[in-house]
């Protein structure tokens, strides 16, 4: 470190000789016209370069150069991250950050570069200091929102929120510490509750460990603002990494956690107690030996579990996890056989598979039909180190379970109850009304299996990789058996022509040991889907209106005198996200137009943009198993780094008759970059070409819900046993909830449904200007939210809602931070805003009569005071020629040059 004195002062500027400044001059300037010319020649990496030498040397320019600054560390970046060249990206964003450490732009957008590397805790920082800087900045503010929702899952909310639990534990703490445990380890603290319980109940000593980032600071903030930051001390590791002497002084005679998941154990919780137990904790009581005094002993809160299941018949469960259909859009399936989602417990399951998911059962649309009583799976005691550790050595065990009512076997169902200590217990069963999931071990198989009284089911229980996992592996029958274990084709039922149910269920287990058939391959894709597969109405409605589009565009080119021009095929492009049919669905339709015309060539040349090769494998076997042509399928982003002339697209680019475009994510929210999407495909089709879908209507509707604000936001000191966490935790409020079950939510409409908004995808802008809607008050309560849905119009006469029984959508809705109250008849006013992709909605209460336009019987206006952001593109000049970009590091809009490209530009989704 050079000695300070020795540094050139500030009045070095001053001092300095004038040759010097001269010299310097001229670097500035000529690094300055260098970094506008690779700016304008697109060297972006040059440019930055030039850029740091300019500001770094003469502070000054900074004013002046700052957008073309932006704008080429944005292009930069760009650059670097499709190169792989992270660490050169992150260093770029410091160095930016260095000249302009307050610039809410740069900060927001290195924000976005983080959290697609993975790192969220640092996204979210960022985020928060753009959105400190300038708090209405909407950018900053969705990216915020949605880190959020990773950093602190909801289901921190509804736990505190739950006073029931909360009481529960804070009794059985007490009577611990009451009765001599005094030192206390709180393991995964969250925002610190139990340990507080602890202090409070007299504890001399309390401990807490938490993993989350987030969760330790929150802790933090919780602890002190509850004037016991001396007296907890919290550690940010994970209890596995906990050592004695050197995290905590000794070891403790008290664990209590909550770490545990909707399967019990899939928070790692026999792991957890394992370690604790050999590193942290004092020996157990011993059931031999006299009892020893508690604050010499070790003892678990909660001290043990009993898990519970029920076979299920739910077709909201099948329809997310198996394919129902023969016949999706035009095309058969049976070409693919078996396609199930990734949940999956079967014996060939492998890591890309998790062994079930978690519903609340009484909330799933359509509802569940038990088909066996509830069965007890499993008991296990926290308190009993021996017993943990041979959990996971222990046989499968077999269940034997009667079916009692006739239905189609869908899942197994798995709540439990925690035993705190003798006299507290906590239950998850699905009609207990508590805020807890419950694991759902989905059935998967190429049929599906009915059952009915009197059939006996075999279920597998295990404790696997940490996780229970349960598995019904055979239906027996009549002295039959059906094995769903295994692939067994046409003849599913095996004969066993015992007829004594004992040696039937003996025989039966021992056909289970013999070695198992392979089954072929099956393909897998996510719930959701699986659900849009198993949609018919929305493929129906697709294969209708892209059935017309073709119809219409081969008779236009029917009549062209140009017979190259007519023999043209008709170029359609799908861009979802994810798995989807419709290009081939297009490719099909073309064959059946071709039909009976003289021309071998395929009429349609579909283009999908499913990236997956098991993707394009279910494509190219549906393809086949339908009669369509080979080359009439073409996966586009196989081809898109290919100059060669492999694909044989249109020549220019502009003569798509079909540009497919997925708007709405499954959470229930318009997909980011939408509309500028639909900017593109727009200027990249024919003449009579359209994009599918044309138009999209918003509608939504006044509710109460208690149960949203609990899943929103801490609901003041009450819960939480008096102590001050609300105004921490609700810090990670977010405005929006998403993947709600509108069907079934608790909640009291207080409006009809009204349309809110359309967007044009025909005639888009970044930015609409926010229109006012007013809704009439059907009953009286208090407005707690405002849940939305969509009307996706793929033509003037065909539609598919996202609000719908077969719907593989979700709805969200705006929960209001100030419900609103309101009685029969008043007016609401409520103003919703689109800004890029993302709806926000205010609401005010219309104090006196509403006056309204009879004449255009409508009572939706829009805004004259909104400003149109979009059109106030900014423009810099750079030697003479126009560059256009949106200043608010968006990158460039497709202005000149509509590339395919476009298309997959990055929204802030989280590379896998
Ligand atoms: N979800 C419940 C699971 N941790 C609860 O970082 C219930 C889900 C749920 N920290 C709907 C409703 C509900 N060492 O903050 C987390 C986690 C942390 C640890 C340190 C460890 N070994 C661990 C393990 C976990 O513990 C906290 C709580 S985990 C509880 C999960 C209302 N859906």
């Amino acid at each position: 470190m050079p000695n300070a004195t020795t540094r050139p002062k500030r009045s070095r500027r001053s001092r300095r000789a004038p040759r010097e400044d001269t010299a310097r001059n001229e670097l500035v300037s000529r690094s300055l016209e260098s970094a506008q010319q690779c700016l304008y020649s697109q060297d972006y990496g040059t440019a930055f370069v030039h850029y740091l030498l300019v500001l770094n040397l003469e502070p000054l320019l900074k004013d002046f150069a700052k957008d073309s600054f932006r704008f080429t560390l944005f292009k930069w970046a760009e650059e670097l991250d499709s190169l792989g060249r992270i660490q050169d990206l992150f260093d770029s964003y410091e160095q930016a950050l260095e000249l302009f450490p307050v610039d809410e732009v740069i900060l927001n957008s290195m924000g976005e570069h983080l959290f697609r590397m993975g790192f969220r805790d640092e996204a979210a920082g960022h985020f928060h200091k753009a959105l400190k800087l300038r708090p209405d900045y909407p950018e900053a503010k969705e990216n915020f929102y949605r880190v959020a929702n990773w950093l602190v899952e909801r289901w921190h909310f509804l736990m505190l929120n739950d006073r029931g639990r909360n009481h529960k534990y804070q009794l059985a703490i007490q009577k611990a510490v009451r009765g001599g445990c005094s030192t206390v380890l709180d393991i995964g603290t969250g925002t610190g509750i139990l340990g507080m319980c602890a202090k409070k109940a007299g504890a001399a000593e309390v401990y807490a460990c938490e993993l989350s980032k987030t969760m330790y600071e929150l802790a933090g903030e919780v602890v002190a603002a509850n004037d016991m930051e001396g007296s907890i001390k919290i550690l940010h590791m994970k209890s596995l990494e906990m050592e004695i002497p050197k995290d905590i002084p000794k070891r403790v005679s008290l664990v209590v956690t909550e770490t545990v998941d909707a399967g019990l154990f899939g928070e790692g919780i026999i792991e957890t107690l394992i370690h604790a137990w050999n590193h942290l904790l004092l020996p157990p009581q011993n059931a031999q030996e006299s009892p020893a005094s508690p604050s010499e002993t070790g003892r678990v809160i909660p001290a043990g579990a009993t898990v519970f299941g029920m076979a299920v018949e739910c077709q909201e469960i099948r329809r997310h996890h198996r394919l129902c259909v023969p016949a999706v859009g035009g095309l058969g399936v049976s070409a693919v056989g078996e396609i199930h989602s990734p949940v999956s417990c079967s014996a060939d399951a492998d890591d890309s598979t998790e062994p079930y998911t978690t519903e609340r059962l009484s909330r799933l649309p359509g509802g569940y039909k038990p088909l066996t009583s509830s069965f007890r799976a499993l008991d296990i005691d926290f308190n009993d180190p021996q017993e943990l550790e041979s959990l996971c050595s222990r046989d499968v065990s077999r269940l034997n379970l009667t079916v009692t009512q006739e239905g189609i076997l869908d899942a197994l169902a798995v709540w439990f109850q925690l035993h705190l200590d003798e006299d507290n217990s906590l239950s998850t069963a699905p009609q207990e009304k508590t805020c807890w999931e419950q694991a759902i071990y989905p059935i998967q198989g190429p049929l599906d299996c009915s059952v009915k009284p009197g059939d006996r089911l075999l279920v597998e229980v295990s404790c696997k990789d940490a996780y229970l996992r349960l598995c019904c592996v055979a239906v027996v029958r009549d002295g039959c058996v059906l094995r769903l274990d295994t692939w067994e084709g046409g003849d599913v039922w095996g004969s066993d022509s015992a007829s004594n149910p004992e040696v039937e269920l003996c025989s039966a287990l021992a056909g289970l040991q013999t070695d198992r058939e392979e089954p072929p391959e099956a393909f897998m894709l996510e719930c959701s889907e699986l659900a849009l597969l198993n949609n018919t109405h929305y493929h129906q409605n697709f294969q209708a209106a892209m059935g017309k589009l073709l119809t219409q565009l081969k008779e236009a080119r029917s009549v062209l005198p140009d017979p190259a021009q007519s023999s043209e095929p008709l170029y359609v492009l799908d861009v979802s996200e994810g798995f989807s049919l419709i290009s081939l669905m297009a490719a099909k339709l073309g064959v059946n137009l071709a039909e009976g015309s003289e021309s071998d060539s395929a009429l349609v040349r579909a283009y999908s943009s499913v990236e997956k090769l098991q993707h394009q494998t279910i494509l190219h076997l549906l393809a086949q198993g339908n009669g369509v042509p080979v080359k009439a399928l073409e996966f586009w982003l196989n081809h898109v780094e290919d100059d060669s002339a492999v694909l044989q697209r249109p020549a220019t680019e502009k003569l798509w008759s079909a540009i497919v475009l997925d708007c709405v994510e499954t959470c229930g929210l318009i997909r980011q970059k939408l509309m500028e999407k639909a900017t593109l495909a727009r200027c990249l089709l024919e003449n009579g070409g359209r994009i599918f879908p044309e138009r999209i209507v918003i509608y939504g509707m006044l509710v109460e819900s208690d149960m949203l604000l609990q899943e929103s936001a801490v609901q003041g000191r009450e819960p939480t046993l008096g102590f001050n966490i609300a105004p921490f935790i609700n810090q990670f409020t977010v405005p929006i909830h998403v993947f709600l079950d509108l069907s079934t939510l608790e909640c009291t409409h207080l409006s009809e449904p009204k349309e809110f908004f359309t967007l044009d995808l025909m005639n888009t802008h970044n930015n609409y200007p926010a229109r006012e809607v007013m809704v009439q008050v059907s009953a009286s309560g208090r407005v707690t939210a405002i849940p939305f849905w969509y009307q996706i119009h793929l033509d003037e006469e065909l539609s598919v809602s996202t609000f719908s029984q077969e719907s593989h959508w979700k709805q969200a809705a705006v929960v209001l931070q100030d419900p609103l109250c309101v009685t029969v008849g008043d007016w609401v006013r409520l103003t919703v805003q689109i800004h890029k992709s993302s709806l926000s909605i205010s609401a005010t209460k219309e104090d006196g009569p509403v006056a309204m336009d009879a004449s255009k019987g409508e009572d939706v206006v829009a805004m004259d005071t909104a400003k149109e952001e979009g059109a106030a593109v900014e423009t810099f000049k750079l030697e003479g020629s126009t560059m256009t970009y949106t200043p608010s590091g968006g990158g460039p809009v497709a202005t000149e040059s509509c590339s395919l490209e476009g298309f997959f530009m990055d929204s802030m989704s989280p590379k896998t």
